[in-house]
């Protein structure tokens, strides 16, 4: 199996912030909270589809990111969601995560995965608004989204491959029909390993392998022996070219003869295979006499173009028979358990507290406003943060970080004995 592999940075979308604000009517000293929440954050999908048919335009820009929420503003005017960056794969790519495991192995056009949640958007004044706080005056700041750097792992099969002598003219083809840029020379075995093409005409599309020169007493060993032949076993269609070039030795009937049986003994199955038969060259001279041998046998030339679109056709259509026959492979998205929400761990002098419920808890604007900041200690105490703490052995006085924040750790229980 040919492997394309190559790596995706991407980022959700922030959180707008929440906003503070207030109507106030007369006689009415402390107003009415009307401050509305920021926009979420725009996710991060990846989807398969099939205008899509390879992983390059990932290798040529492998950093993307999503839409951020808008800030909410007074009047109970809630930020906009931010756009979700969807990003396109072939069918058939599987994504694995920073840490290697498997998101997600999309097969099905349409088939989809979000990787990273939108950052969410902090809420306004008027969000807080309970019977014990009738006029709060905090709000919080948007999440920063997510970010992490996926590998997409595209497997491609090749639909068909090109099989013949050493400068038979393989390289030239794929180059002629496809993107692929094989090194090209007139001395044999000029290509070592093989190279994929994606071959699209009309509305039709497959891959095609060029792959190293085949010569006699290959499936023994010779030449570049074994290698390539598992290479050909792996192709639905083979698509063998004859070189007019060299019929002083070799006439294409012999050449033809010679592939057959070298494809034969290294797997009798080979011939079972759809084939299509090609004389290169076709500009040459010598080539019109050398088709003439092999009825069934295209004639094209790389050079000139001449023929190249109906071997296209021919080969597509042995393609899509194949394709058509093959067992349907079940694509899946992985859904993992939600990560726990905190962790406590001891840096230094510091407890440090990880996880996005703790970071929640605590992402007020301003936590230096004692509203802002008793919420923030309630939040965390329903978490289980405090607790945690505790057990881990934190004592009062101690520094606690949480993302940016550092504080001193006082439990509840003692805030309340200092106010008494
Ligand atoms: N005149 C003419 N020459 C061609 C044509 N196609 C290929 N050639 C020449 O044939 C020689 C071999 O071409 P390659 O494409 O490297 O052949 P190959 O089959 O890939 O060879 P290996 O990788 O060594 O197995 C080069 O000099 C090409 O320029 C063609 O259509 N017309
Ligand atoms: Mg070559």
């Amino acid at each position: 199996m040919f492997v394309d592999r190559t790596q995706v940075h991407a980022r959700a979308g922030n959180g707008g912030a929440g906003v503070a604000a207030f109507v106030r009517a007369k006689g009415k000293p402390q107003g009415k909270p009307t401050g509305g929440n920021g926009g979420n954050g725009g996710d991060v999908v990846f989807r398969a589809d099939d205008s899509v048919g390879t992983l390059l335009m990932y290798k040529r820009h492998p950093h993307h990111k999503a839409g951020s929420g808008t800030h909410g503003t007074g009047d109970f005017q809630h930020g906009r969601t931010g756009e979700d960056l969807i990003l396109p794969v072939p069918s058939g790519t599987t994504i694995y995560d920073d840490s290697g495991r498997m998101v997600a192995d999309l097969v099905e056009p349409g088939q989809q995965v979000v990787v990273l949640k939108g950052g969410r958007g902090g809420r306004g004044n008027a969000a807080f608004v309970s019977p014990k706080r009738r006029a709060p005056s905090i709000c919080e700041q948007g999440e920063y989204g997510a970010e992490e750097t996926f590998t997409l792992e595209l497997k491609l099969m090749a639909d068909a491959a090109l099989v013949g002598f050493p400068n038979a003219g393989k390289s030239t083809f794929i180059a002629a029909v496809s993107a692929a840029k094989p090194k090209i020379a007139d001395y044999p075995f000029t290509t070592l390993e093989p190279n994929l093409g994606v071959v699209a005409f009309d509305d039709q599309e497959f891959v095609l392998a060029d792959i190293p020169g085949l010569i006699e007493g290959a499936a023994e060993g010779k030449g570049l022996g074994h290698e390539f032949l598992r290479h050909t076993e792996r192709a639905q269609v083979l698509v063998i070219l004859l070189d007019p070039a060299i019929t002083a030795t070799h006439p294409v009937t012999v050449q033809r003869d010679v592939l057959l049986g070298e494809l034969g003994d290294f797997s009798p199955e080979l011939l079972e295979r759809p084939r299509v038969f090609a004389v290169t060259k076709a500009d040459l001279p010598e080539a019109e006499a050398a088709a003439k041998e092999i009825p069934e046998a295209h004639l094209v030339s790389s050079i000139t173009g001449a023929g190249v679109r109906e071997l296209l056709f021919a080969i597509g259509a042995l393609v899509d028979k194949a394709e058509r026959a093959r067992p349907e492979r079940e694509g899946y998205v992985l859904h993992r358990p939600v990560r726990p929400q905190f962790s406590v761990e001891r840096s230094g002098d510091v407890w440090v507290v990880e996880g996005i419920g703790a970071r929640r808890a605590v992402r007020f604007a301003d936590l230096t406003n004692p509203q802002a900041a008793d919420m923030a200690a309630e939040r965390l105490e329903r978490l289980g943060v405090e607790a945690a703490l505790v057990d881990a052995g934190a004592q009062i006085g101690d520094t606690v970080r949480i993302g940016d924040l550092e504080f001193e750790f006082l439990t509840l229980d003692d805030e309340d004995v200092e106010e008494q």
